[in-house]
C-alpha cells in the first residue's frame, strides 16, 4: 500500500458506534429486550443517567446521520447490531423489520461510499438467552454465538466486508457481572469469568471461521481494550508488575485471537489463585483454527494504565469508572500477587478520570505489531466530555480536536516504524449513551441535542471537531491544524 502525507492510501478513515448505544427503539418493530436495556434501567434507577430506550434516537435519524458522516468525508463507520433486534430471541425466528433496518443501513452507507465494518456483539446480549441459561455462564453459547454469525454471514455477507466478532472482550470478563450477567452470585465468583472468557474465544472461533466459508474476501476480526500498563517506578518488583499487568490484561486476550494458544504464564496464575477454568477435547484446536480465520485486530484505545507491585493480603477487585464526572476518584484495579493499578502522575486526566496519553497508542500499536505482524484497525479512541450547545447552534470542542490530533500524530509516528494501519475509527460518530455516565459525557463530531432527563427531537448539530476532522480526512492526515 503506498503512503501518502503518512497515512495509506485508501485509509478508512470515519467512527464508531455500538447499537444499544445509539440506536434507541429498544422495543420498536419486533426488537426485543438484552441485557444493555435491563441494566441502563438500573442505571436510570440508581444515578438518574438515561437508560437505553432512545440514546441518539440513530434508528429514526440513521439517513441524516449517514448525510452528515458523508459530508465529513467518511469512508468507513463502525456499527454493532442488536442482536435481539434481528434474532428477538436470540436463535430461532428472525424479526423482518428488524432485518430489515439494517439492508436499509449498509445500502444507505454504501450510495455514500461508505464501508461498513460490523461488530456482531457489543455487549447487548439477547435477554432471552439470558433467561433461558445465564448468557455466557453456558456453554449454549459457543453453538448460539455460531447461529448468529451464520446468520448475520448469510443475510449480510454481500452487504459487508469488515467483521468484527466480539467487542472488548477483555472488559467484559472483568465486568462480566455489570455488562453481561445480572446475577450477583457471579458477581463474587471470579472464576466465572475465565470460563466465560474460554467459551467466548470458542464462540469467536466458531464465528471467524463460519465467516470466512459463507463471505468470500470477508475480513474478520475483534476488537480489544487495549492498553499498555506502565511500571509506576524503575524498582524491579513494579516493572515486573508492568509485564505481568500486560500479559494479564491485554496478551492473554490477543494471544488467543491472533496465535491460537493461551498465555502460559497467565494460566499460571490462574491455576494458583483457583480459577483456572475447564477445557474439553477439541477446545485448544478450534481457538487454534480461529486465529487462521483471524485477518486483523480491532484496537480500541483511550489511555493508558499504571502499575506496581501489589501490597500483599489487597483482596482482587476491578478498576471502578468514575461514576461523578467531576475528576478526581479512581478506585484501581487490584490483582492479587501479580499487579496494582495506581495514578500515572505524568498524565493529565480528564473530567472522568482517564488519563490522556497519546504516546500510549503509538506504544501498544509497536507492541502488537512487533509481537504478532498483523495488520489492526483503530475502532475506538476519543474524549468524553462536557460540550456545550451554544444560542446560535455551534458547539466548541478545542479538547477534542487536541485529544484527536495528537493520537492522529501517535499513529503517524507508529506507521512510520512498520505499523500496517487500516484505519481510525475514533468514539463516537454522533453523541450517545456512554456505559457508565449517561449522555451527559459526549464523545461525537455530530451533536445530539438532549439530556438525560429530557429526550427532545435529538437534533443534530455539527461541533467545531466535525469541521476539523473534515479537513482531517480531505488531507489524509496531512493537515491537522
Ligand atoms: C469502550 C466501549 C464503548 C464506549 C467507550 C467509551 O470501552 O467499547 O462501548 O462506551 O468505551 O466508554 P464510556 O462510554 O464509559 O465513556
Amino acid at each position: 500500500m503506498e503512503v501518502v502525507n503518512g497515512f495509506p492510501e485508501g485509509f478508512l478513515w470515519g467512527a464508531a458506534t455500538s447499537a444499544y448505544q445509539c440506536e434507541g427503539a429498544a422495543l420498536e418493530d419486533g426488537k426485543k429486550e438484552n441485557q444493555q436495556d435491563v441494566i441502563n434501567r438500573q442505571i436510570h434507577d440508581e444515578r438518574g443517567y438515561a437508560d437505553a430506550s432512545v440514546t441518539a434516537d440513530f434508528y429514526h435519524h440513521y439517513k441524516e446521520d449517514v448525510a452528515l458522516m458523508a459530508e465529513m468525508g467518511f469512508k468507513s463507520f463502525r456499527l454493532s447490531i442488536n442482536w435481539s433486534r434481528v434474532l428477538p430471541d436470540g436463535v430461532g425466528e428472525p424479526n423482518p423489520k428488524g432485518v430489515q433496518f439494517y439492508h436499509d443501513l449498509f445500502a444507505e452507507l454504501h450510495a455514500h461510499g461508505i464501508e461498513p465494518i460490523v461488530t456482531m456483539w457489543h455487549y447487548d446480549l439477547p435477554m432471552a438467552l439470558v433467561e433461558k441459561y445465564g448468557g455466557w455462564r453456558s456453554r449454549q453459547m459457543v453453538d448460539d454465538f455460531e447461529y448468529y454469525a451464520r446468520f448475520l454471514a448469510k443475510e449480510y455477507g454481500s452487504e459487508v466486508r469488515y467483521w468484527l466478532t466480539i467487542n472488548e472482550q477483555s472488559i467484559v470478563v472483568n465486568y462480566i457481572d455489570k455488562k453481561n450477567l445480572i446475577s450477583k452470585e457471579d458477581f463474587y465468583n471470579p472464576r466465572y469469568r475465565y470460563q466465560a472468557n474460554h467459551y467466548m474465544n470458542l464462540a469467536h472461533a466458531k464465528a471467524a471461521i463460519a465467516i470466512h466459508e459463507l463471505v468470500p474476501n470477508a475480513l474478520v476480526g475483534a476488537a480489544l481494550d487495549c492498553a499498555p500498563y506502565y511500571p509506576a517506578s524503575s524498582a524491579p518488583q513494579d516493572v515486573l508488575a508492568s509485564r505481568h499487568a500486560n500479559e494479564f490484561k491485554n496478551y492473554f486476550y490477543m494471544d488467543a485471537y491472533i496465535k491460537g494458544t493461551y498465555t502460559p504464564s497467565v494460566l499460571a496464575y490462574l491455576e494458583r489463585q483457583g480459577l483456572m477454568f475447564d477445557v474439553e477435547p477439541g477446545d485448544l484446536e478450534l481457538i487454534k483454527r480461529g486465529s487462521e480465520c483471524f485477518d486483523f485486530l480491532g484496537v480500541n484505545y483511550y489511555q493508558s494504565g499504571c502499575v506496581k507491585a501489589p501490597t500483599p493480603g489487597k483482596s482482587r477487585h476491578p478498576k471502578e469508572n468514575n461514576k461523578t464526572g467531576k475528576g478526581g476518584h479512581v478506585e484501581y484495579e487490584v490483582q492479587p500477587d501479580l499487579f496494582e493499578g495506581t495514578k500515572n502522575e505524568y498524565l493529565v486526566d480528564t473530567d472522568f478520570s482517564m488519563p490522556i496519553d497519546p504516546s500510549g497508542l503509538q506504544f501498544i500499536l509497536e507492541e502488537i505489531n512487533d509481537r504478532y505482524g498483523i495488520p489492526v484497525m483503530i475502532c475506538e479512541n476519543g474524549l468524553g466530555a462536557y460540550d456545550t450547545l451554544e444560542k446560535d447552534g455551534s458547539i466548541h470542542d478545542p479538547y477534542r480536536i487536541e485529544y484527536i490530533r495528537q493520537h492522529i500524530k501517535a499513529m503517524k509516528a507508529a506507521i512510520a516504524n512498520g505499523v500496517q494501519l487500516w484505519g481510525y475509527n475514533p468514539w463516537s460518530a454522533m453523541d450517545l449513551l456512554s456505559t457508565s455516565n449517561g449522555i451527559a459525557k459526549r464523545y461525537g463530531f455530530i451533536y445530539v441535542d438532549r439530556t438525560d432527563d429530557d429526550v427532545r427531537e435529538c437534533r443534530r448539530y455539527r461541533k467545531d471537531s466535525f469541521y476539523w476532522y473534515k479537513n482531517v480526512i480531505a488531507t489524509n492526515g496531512k493537515n491537522l491544524e
